[in-house]
């Protein structure tokens, strides 16, 4: 891979969707085909900065939601450079989560009488500040998004204990994802929206060096095998052939 890099994957999608079984799954397939690859994890709760998001989520601390929302940005933002060299080195970077679940997770916060009354639900924190942080970050080369309605996902088991893990939060949170993907898909960053049925990401990737970013929905309600074969075939040919394509900025 002498002049190329390797690619950035993202994995996103609901809690209970699966994302860490697959996530792990990806990284195992990848090294034993020989794939140099970084699992990283966001929030990482490692840093300074991630340990105050960890006792937030716990609820053990209390924050003003704009500030627990630049937290998890900034949190991306001391790893950036990190990902960037990784990538340039030629180590493929796997991510589970990463500045898409910022904004889903932020903008579903609603200002809490009109949450259970017929009121038009407000955002607490409007979509385009919670977008706004994370502009300029390394951007993925593709985004897998587990698909998964939150009533089947609450049939795995429940949700946990964290903050974010209620029915009602995570239905919006999955509408949310639902806009990030389309407009992000039909960004100058990806002029070609895809789908799990579309060509693989690398044979959608144009020739020219132009900044892409796929973003491929999977459906997560499938048995795990099904799944990881799907997400196998969105990013194999990637992660081998590496590609041409700077790293680019996340909608700059
Ligand atoms: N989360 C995650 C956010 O609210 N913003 C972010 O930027 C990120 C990366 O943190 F509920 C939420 C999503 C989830 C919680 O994630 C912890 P994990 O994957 O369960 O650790």
């Amino acid at each position: 891979m002498s002049s190329k890099r390797a690619p950035f994957i993202v994995i996103e999608g609901l809690d209970r969707s699966g994302k860490t079984t697959q996530t792990s799954l990806l990284q195992s397939k990848l090294e034993s085909a020989g794939i140099a690859t970084k699992l990283m994890k966001f929030p990482d709760r490692t840093t300074t900065i991630g340990q105050m998001i960890d006792s937030y989520l716990k609820s053990t601390s209390e924050l003003d939601d704009h500030v627990i929302h630049l937290l998890f940005s900034a949190n991306r933002w001391e790893l950036a450079s990190t990902i960037e060299s990784l990538l340039n080195e030629g180590t493929t970077v796997l991510c589970d989560r990463y500045a898409f679940s910022g904004i889903a997770f932020s903008a579903s916060k609603i200002v809490a009488s009109s949450s259970s009354s017929a009121d038009p639900v407000v955002p607490k924190l409007p979509f385009e500040w919670c977008r706004a942080p994370d502009i300029g970050l390394p951007a993925p080369d593709v985004v897998l998004f587990l698909d998964i309605a939150p009533e089947q996902a609450k049939q795995r088991g429940g949700f946990g204990e964290e903050r974010y893990e209620k029915e009602e939060m995570q239905a919006r949170v999955r509408k949310l994802f639902e806009r990030i993907g389309e407009e992000t898909s039909s960004s100058s960053l990806n002029p070609s929206p895809s789908s799990s049925s579309s060509p693989t990401a690398a044979e959608r990737l144009p020739q020219d060096g132009r900044n892409t970013l796929d973003w491929v929905i999977v459906d997560a309600g499938k048995d795990v095998e099904s799944v990881s074969a799907e997400l196998w075939d969105a990013v194999y040919p990637l992660a081998r052939d590496g590609t041409n394509h700077p790293i680019g900025k996340l909608w700059a």
